[in-house]
């Protein structure tokens, strides 16, 4: 970099927010209802100078999955994050979130911010985001997360669906009493399907539970993500010790302090690295690099984002550490209609890097943007 180029500095003088519904094609069932529609927040920033950059805050709406809602992101970024960054001088985008380095937690909600900021300063420079980010990647390999489903014949068509739909590996979502069962019956249909399981933190060290973990040993899984809750690093590093199958951290990693002890611990041998858990795009590279350093493997995790979150997410997951296939599925596994324009899709299992646009890669539909917005905010 020039010395004129690393000069430039950024004041962003407007954060726009959109809060945004969009109906799911398929419903899915949470820990306490099934969903047929998501609510996140796009954010748009502004450099006062006619450059314009995306982000989102994928935070579900309900306390389950992440200690953050769309309530308190919305909280978040009009009381604090938003007027810390329009107050904020920066150069480079991994010097944006200096501006909240104050704020304690609120990663969705700052991951929403770090987008916008790596977006705006990318298309200034007429750079791809994957490029700006030092990715290496021109396809990522693309993965399908599927949800607890009321049978199992139910589970193995969704699975059939997205086979046929070329991706390269699937993961299923588990539960003590949905478990060793769905695996089973998904490996007899598929023997050769690359195949993972995810608990979202819902088992505990009881017999049974850690019977079933057992058990789920033997069926050649690629890993388990996150069986125990997400302080219980010792508990993921005892199972770990005791069976074969790599066990993968998600709730468990906020940050690299964590990841830190994760790794001194042996809790685990792979991370998920979601932008919206560690805080945004420059904290995602950080965890990318200190578990490549530890000889961890990682792959980009998901939060049903919508086109802005999915395409910072492609991004991302262009970077060298991302070895495994990535919960990154094209915008119509979830929506039949996305907000950026094209949709990322998958081909025969593939997502491409966007290397020929700058930023992000896909334009923001602002009129259904601003068409499907419950609510708006502006600062
Ligand atoms: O644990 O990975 C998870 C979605 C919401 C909350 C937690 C998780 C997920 C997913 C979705 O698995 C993956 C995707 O975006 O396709
Ligand atoms: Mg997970």
């Amino acid at each position: 970099m020039t010395q004129a180029e690393s000069a430039t500095a950024i004041r962003v003088a407007s954060v726009e927010a959109f809060r945004v519904r969009l109906p799911l094609v398929h419903s899915f069932q949470t820990s306490s209802h099934r969903k047929s529609y998501l609510e996140h927040i796009l954010v748009r920033v502004g450099d006062g100078e006619g450059g314009v950059g995306w982000g989102e805050i994928a935070s579900p709406s309900d306390p389950y999955y992440s200690p953050e809602t769309v309530d308190t992101c919305w909280l978040m970024l009009r009381r604090y994050l938003g007027p810390a960054l329009l107050a904020h001088t920066w150069e480079r985008p991994e010097q944006a979130e200096e501006a909240w380095r104050k704020v304690r937690g609120h990663n969705f909600a700052k991951a929403g911010l770090d987008i916008a900021c790596w977006d705006l300063w990318s298309r200034r420079r007429s750079t791809p985001l994957s490029m700006a980010l030092g990715g290496e990647r021109t396809a990522i390999a693309a993965g399908v997360s599927l949800g607890i489903e009321p049978t199992i014949e139910d589970l193995v068509s969704q699975v059939n669906k997205h086979v046929a739909g070329g991706y390269r590996r699937v993961k299923l979502k588990i539960q003590p009493g949905w478990d060793v069962e769905p695996v089973r019956a998904v490996k007899l249909a598929y023997p050769h399907l690359v195949l993972q399981v995810d608990a979202n933190g819902v088992y505990t060290e009881s017999d049974e539970h850690l019977a079933a973990l057992e058990a789920l040993d033997h069926y050649g899984l690629l890993l388990i993500e996150q069986p125990f809750a997400p302080g219980a690093l010792a508990a993921h590093a005892r199972l770990q010790s005791r069976i074969s199958t790599p066990v993968c951290l998600d709730e468990s990693i906020d940050d690299v302090e964590q990841l830190d002890s994760a790794v001194q611990l042996g809790a685990g041998r792979i991370l998920n690295i979601k932008v919206s858990r560690m805080g945004g795009l420059t904290a995602a590279k950080r965890a990318h690099d200190m578990a490549v350093a530890a000889g961890w493997e990682v792959w980009c995790g998901g939060m049903h984002e919508f086109g802005v979150g999915r395409a910072a997410n492609v991004a991302i997951a262009s970077l060298p550490g991302f070895t495994l296939p990535s919960d990154v599925s094209g915008s119509d596994k979830y929506y039949s209609r996305d907000v950026i324009d094209p949709p990322v899709r998958a081909d025969d299992g593939m997502v491409a890097v966007p290397l020929a646009e700058p930023g992000l890669g896909h334009t923001v539909d602002e009129d259904f943007v601003r068409e499907l917005s419950a609510e708006t905010l502006k600062l």
